[in-house]
């Protein structure tokens, strides 16, 4: 193996430095200093640098977050400290209640007469971020330790799942890093993954997430972290702990300590506030109960501290709090109602779903009236009944759900529910495997699985055939019209307008509509067939590595696992999925009803024939009339490969006004120049 020269290490560090940097200024100050494209360049010269020299390789390095091996468990770890509980208060009544406690305790203190009498405390505000604690251990600036909650006195290892959550620093941003520093903050799920996952898990026949907080902490307990890694877990930090130094002599408040928390790289929630006063707490509890709906993450209430450090070690601790801090929380949109049946939705997974029933009640500004019970564990444990009085709960987009039962107010005729043995629409036997929550219906002519499909394979991110809606599809199936989602393109306006309630115009739009959607792309297509696992965006990724259906129909499994983003458990699905032959009939019906089974092929794609092709390119100064990224795009259509910083490698500067050291650097190399007219000249030919 070659041995790295001494300029091959100083780049493989100079890309460290500038990734680092680049992922600082993008995480912590919310400011990026490059571009997205840019940055995956330099992550991927690294990555080859590392490939080609594996001694170079550090566990800070940026492209060392993802840990190659699955844990096989995780160990229990006792936290130096533990992690407290917050106080409840439910409104700012019970919050003045609170501060009266405190100012009286202050005033009171034993042996301190001379101290001066407290009359109102300075507090920092911050949002309660609806998810999951974790505490970071850094030794010398290196992240070592990640461990969960757990009860407060001892959690679990997670280190390698933590290191995969962009958002925290491997290494601190400190020049002499102490020998330990503490941090502890809250891990979360965006809600924009987390309806992504639950989209995922619902075209994957999964049970679904009942909402981010769970989702988190069932993708922290994942053992491989890899998912996790697909996952994009969040993180906010709220506490700095320097052990062998007084808090007071890192920062003397709360909020020079999120501020420090900043500078050491973390992305510090920035909807902190110190108020001056109850009032001002006040107003900012109001303000953020409106606001909080359109933020990316869930919130569930307030986070007040006294921001002195100096009088929050006064306070001290009780058996279970600090005194010095509370959780000013918003009601839970919950609201007791009465369930009036339990019925029973067969998925197109087949997969059987109870649902509650209920007396419509308001929650969140809604009105609900049905509400998921997931399976038939769930029941288990609610040991919900038809005639129960039940709490649910609406928070922000997700589903409801019931939280419990009140069994005081159970009628003695209510009976326990038993999960049907036979299919409620096919009358066929379900099964329940090993293992597994969810109860299916097995049987592929089962009426309701090909309702689900037809309506999944119309549906918007599928072929998007508009008009054709659930209603229709039910009399299509149910007058056995339609027996598979190729036979929707055989359908005539004469048949559809026999349908109730379609006139023969809707019944010819509709046709048009069908015909249309033949144009849809090969992703689409292949998102519409409901192979398990495969939402939409699996089904881009998978498009884009086999352009064509044979090329997928024919990879291996390993071969499939192989694209960047793929598990193992999609890269099963669709291999099988393949392999039954009245899929293949499916696929071989659908390309004679002309869909689209491959990848549009671009004009001029053979990298060969580009003029760029194999060339790499720095643009400095500003050119006349080109932006910098519209150059970049012009050249990058054009085959060639834009870098940041000059090197050996670099085959052409593109000059602009007010050059820098990019010019002198090149004309030290002897590489080329060529101002913006010259590129346009060579792009024209
Ligand atoms: C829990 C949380 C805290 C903060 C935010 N979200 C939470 N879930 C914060 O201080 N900004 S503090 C805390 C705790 O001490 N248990």
């Amino acid at each position: 193996m070659a041995q790295a020269t001494p300029e091959i290490k100083q780049r493989v560090q100079e890309l460290r430095q500038l990734l680092q940097k680049a992922s600082y200024a993008y995480y912590a100050l919310d400011n990026p200093i490059m571009e997205d494209a840019v940055y995956d360049q330099l992550y991927r010269e690294l990555q080859e640098l590392e490939t080609q020299y594996p001694e170079l390789v550090t566990a800070q390095s940026p492209t060392q977050r993802v840990g190659e091996k699955p844990a096989s468990n995780f160990s229990s770890v006792r936290h130096n400290i533990p992690l407290y509980s917050l106080e409840n208060a439910f409104n700012m009544e019970e919050f003045a209640k609170w501060q009266e406690r405190l100012l009286l305790r202050t005033t009171l203190r034993e042996g301190q007469r001379h101290a001066p009498k407290i009359e109102k405390f300075e507090y920092v505000c911050e949002l309660k971020i609806d998810g999951n604690a974790l505490a970071l251990t850094y030794e010398n600036g290196v992240l070592v330790r990640g461990v969960t909650r757990g009860d407060g006195v001892t959690g679990e290892e997670i280190t390698q799942n933590v290191r995969t959550i962009r958002s925290i620093p491997l290494q601190l941003n400190i020049e002499k890093a102490p020998a330990v520093v503490e941090v502890r903050g809250e891990a979360f799920l965006p809600l924009e993954v987390f309806e992504q996952i639950n989209q995922e898990r619902e075209a994957g026949g999964e049970q679904l997430f009942a909402n981010p907080r769970n989702a988190a902490a069932g993708t922290l307990r994942q053992l491989d972290p890899k998912i996790v890694a697909r996952r994009r877990l969040d993180f906010f930090p709220y506490t700095l702990h320097i052990p062998g130094k007084n808090d007071a002599e890192v920062a003397r408040t709360q909020f020079e300590a999120l501020e420090l928390l900043q500078s050491f790289g973390f992305r510090v929630n920035p909807n902190r506030k110190l108020c001056a006063s109850l009032e001002e707490v006040g107003e900012y509890y109001d303000y953020w109960d409106i606001e909080r709906r359109n933020l990316p993450y869930m919130t569930d209430g307030v986070v007040v501290k006294i921001n002195s450090f100096a009088l929050q070690e006064e306070l001290g601790f009780t058996q279970k709090f600090p005194r010095w801090a509370i959780a000013l929380k918003y009601p839970a949109e919950e609201a007791p109602t009465v369930v009036k049946n339990i019925s029973i939705n067969v998925g197109r997974t087949g997969a059987l779903t109870p649902l509650a029933e209920m007396q419509p009640v308001q929650l969140a500004g809604t009105t609900v009236q049905r509400a998921t019970l997931h399976n038939s564990d769930r029941i288990a444990q609610l040991d919900i009944r038809i005639g129960d009085t039940v709490i649910v709960r609406k928070a922000g987009e997700i589903i409801p759900e019931v939280v419990r039962v009140l069994p005081e107010l159970r009628p003695e005729s209510a009976q326990p529910f038993q999960m049907p043995t036979h299919c409620p629409v096919c009358g066929q036997p379900v099964v329940r495997q090993k293992g597994e929550a969810v109860t299916r219906c097995i049987n592929a002519s089962c009426l309701a699985i090909l309702k689900g499909a037809l309506t999944h394979w119309t549906s918007r991110n599928a072929l998007d055939i508009n008009g054709l809606g659930e209603k229709i599809v039910q009399q299509l199936v149910d007058k056995k019209i339609v027996h598979s989602v190729a036979e929707l393109y055989d359908l005539t306006a004469e048949q559809l307008a026999s349908m109730e309630r379609m006139g023969k115009k809707i019944a010819e739009k509709l046709v048009n509509a069908i015909a249309h959607s033949k144009t849809q792309p090969w992703a689409r297509v292949l998102y519409g067939l409901g192979i398990r696992h495969v939402g939409s965006t699996y089904a881009q990724t998978l498009t884009q590595a086999f352009p064509t259906v044979e090329q997928l129909k024919n990879a291996s499994p390993a071969k499939i696992e192989g694209v960047h983003g793929i598990g193992p458990e999609i890269a099963q699905s669709v291999y099988q999925w393949f392999q039954v032959p009245a899929n293949q009939a499916l696929i071989e019906r659908l390309r004679e009803a002309g869909l689209q089974l491959a990848a549009e092929v671009k004009p001029n794609n053979d990298p060969k024939s580009q003029p760029f092709s194999g060339k790499t390119f720095v643009i400095t100064g500003t050119l006349p009339t080109l932006k910098r990224d519209e150059a970049k795009d012009l050249i990058e259509k054009a085959g060639g490969k834009v870098t940041n910083s000059v090197s050996a490698k670099t085959d052409y500067l593109v000059v602009g006004e007010d050059a820098g050291s990019k010019l002198e650097k090149a004309q030290s190399l002897g590489i080329n120049q060529l101002d913006e007219a010259q590129l346009l000249e060579i792009l024209e030919d």
